[in-house]
């Protein structure tokens, strides 16, 4: 009896962590692995998603100019936002990576800024509501320069 029983609760406890595997699997982020380089452009315009789905993005920064002069972040920016005032206004914001203060209510999503051989992400959970947000690199100038993308969600 005392054997069955040990059997038993051995069965279970496999059963228990291949449940447990399978869930921890579902749970993992989608990786989007990009670089961001010295001519101002993500590697990587368009992505992708699932409403709500849980997303890592990876940036690199690729190029040869020094940090101060030259990094890059990705900000996801909430729908309907003026990309163009955002990054405009937080080009003055350099204590906070470029992203203005008064309108930090509008990022989804942000990573620190990368230089030069730096890699820094994100893990978030992509909106809920379908549509098209932008993303951008705060970086002063380089929004204007063509540093941006969509996320879709749909
Ligand atoms: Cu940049």
């Amino acid at each position: 009896m005392g054997v069955r029983r040990s059997m038993m609760s051995g069965c279970a406890a496999v059963v228990w962590s291949l449940a447990a595997a399978a869930g921890a699997q579902a749970q993992a982020p989608r990786v989007v692995a990009m670089t961001g380089t010295d001519a101002m452009k993500y590697s990587v315009t368009a992505i992708e998603a699932k409403p709500g789905e849980k997303i890592t993005v990876k940036l690199t920064g690729q190029g040869a100019i020094p940090k101060v002069a030259m990094a890059h972040n990705f900000v996801l920016l909430a729908a309907k936002t003026d990309a163009n005032a955002f990054a405009t206004a937080g080009a003055m914001s350099r204590p906070t990576d470029f992203i203005p203060p008064a309108m930090k209510d509008k990022v989804l999503a942000a990573t620190k800024l990368a230089g030069n051989g730096e890699t820094v992400e994100v893990t978030f959970d992509a909106p809920k509501v379908p549509g098209v947000y932008d993303f951008i690199c705060t970086f002063p100038g380089h929004f204007a320069a063509g540093m941006k993308g969509t996320l879709t969600v749909k």
